[in-house]
């Protein structure tokens, strides 16, 4: 638990001034500690994001805030240009007194920056209209940096969405056993082992040249967009760490194993894990509405299987991590990363027996939209 006290010293040490009032806690993401502090200069209330990046998991964070300085810069030229407002549409960093862009403090690692106010994220949508606005929102994203230079980005975890590397990290946790978990997890350990074939299909498709490496934010989840409190719109995607070359597969997958759903990504009545079509239809037409032009032909033709990869490739890492003892996501209870797992694979089921129809829609979606 860190304490409002630490917040402070950070702030302070980021040249925030002005009178402490009240901070919150953010429990939304899985890897980073985020705060909300609030000073008071005169009569007015500034409020501060304050992010303790995870070092465990991002081990170099001085490239990783080059790329997100770097990549938020360039996003702000390109909002301004689209006649967007750059002030709420990303996110701003600040820099420490002594001009850097991160604090190091002992295994902590801090940075600062603006927050946006008026804003909220989703952990689980009913209304599709909302998931149609987050396609468009990463969409957007895509096409704002197509053309950002890509031989400059740092690649923050390298190999994140190699999925056969996954399988293979889950295979050596198995045989390393290391807490003993294996054999209560066999049936997952079976399920994983079963679908191995699917996991080097994207990365096939790069070798063959038939999808392109693209600038990419490789964590594309609901809670990754800050949506308008007066519009309802998507308005800023959030959590850049992970913005590296990768496939525009993995942002639209990644968005619909977490989105698509008709249940948290940790609910453990498996009874209600699903995809929604209508859902996945919203998020679609959003995404297409934005980025159809720039695809290729095995781009939308995988658009459907990418959403079936990435929830497998996600339930192999929470069950590595389960059998490595909880020590990359965080977790609320001690079978918190099996029950993510399970309800992973239950989703790749359900996507796996909807899978002509999802694929049919991604086509007439498409058609629709090239045509206009
Ligand atoms: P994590 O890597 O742990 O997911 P995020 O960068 O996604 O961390 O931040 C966690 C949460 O904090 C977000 O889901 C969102 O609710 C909130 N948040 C992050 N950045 C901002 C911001 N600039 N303005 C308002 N809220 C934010
Ligand atoms: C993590 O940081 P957050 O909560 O947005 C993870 C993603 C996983 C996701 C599963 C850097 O995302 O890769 O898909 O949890 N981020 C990192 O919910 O590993
Ligand atoms: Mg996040």
């Amino acid at each position: 638990m860190i304490a409002f006290r630490k917040i402070i010293d950070v702030c302070r040490a980021f040249g925030i001034a002005g009178d402490p009032v009240r901070y919150k806690t953010f429990t939304d993401g899985h890897i980073n500690s985020t705060f909300l502090a609030v000073f008071r200069e005169g009569d007015e209330e500034r409020k501060y994001l304050v992010q303790n990046i995870n070092t465990v998991v991002f081990k170099d964070p001085d490239a990783l805030m080059t790329n997100v300085v770097n990549v938020t810069h360039y996003l702000r030229k390109r909002i301004r240009e689209n006649g967007g407002d750059p002030e709420r549409e990303t996110l701003h960093f600040r820099k420490t007194t002594d001009g850097a862009l991160c604090l190091h403090d002992g295994d902590y690692c801090w940075r600062i920056y603006a927050f946006i106010d008026n804003s909220f994220t989703y952990d689980l949508i009913e209304d599709s209209a909302i998931f149609r606005s987050a396609g468009e929102s990463f969409g957007r994203f895509q096409r704002l940096l197509a053309n950002y230079p890509i031989e400059n980005l740092y690649e923050t975890i390298p190999d994140f969405h190699h999925t056969p590397k996954r399988v293979e990290a889950l295979k050596a946790a198995v045989a390393a056993d290391c807490i003993n978990r294996a054999e209560q997890v066999q049936k997952e350990i079976d399920f994983a082992l079963s679908r191995e074939a699917d996991a080097g299909v994207a990365l096939g498709l790069l070798e063959e040249g038939k999808v392109p490496l693209r600038v990419t934010h490789n964590d594309t989840k609901l809670n990754n967009i800050l949506f308008d409190e007066t519009t309802k719109e998507g308005l800023c995607v959030i959590d850049l760490d992970t913005i590296m070359p990768g496939l525009s597969l993995y942002d639209f997958g990644d968005a619909i194993r977490f989105g698509a759903k008709t249940a948290f990504e940790d609910e453990a009545d498996l009874s209600k894990v699903s995809i929604s079509l209508e859902l996945f239809e919203a998020y679609t037409d959003g995404y297409l509405s934005a980025c159809a032009d720039a695809l290729t032909k095995a781009e939308v033709d995988h658009l459907a299987f990418s959403a079936k990869l990435m929830t497998y490739e996600c339930g192999v890492r929470f069950l590595t991590d389960y059998l490595c003892g909880d020590t990359y996501f965080k977790i609320d209870y001690p079978e918190h990363n099996l029950v993510r797992a399970r309800n992973q694979f239950k989703m790749v089921e359900e996507i796996e027996r909807v899978m002509p129809q999802m694929e049919a829609i991604v086509q007439r979606i498409y058609k629709e939209k090239t045509e206009d």
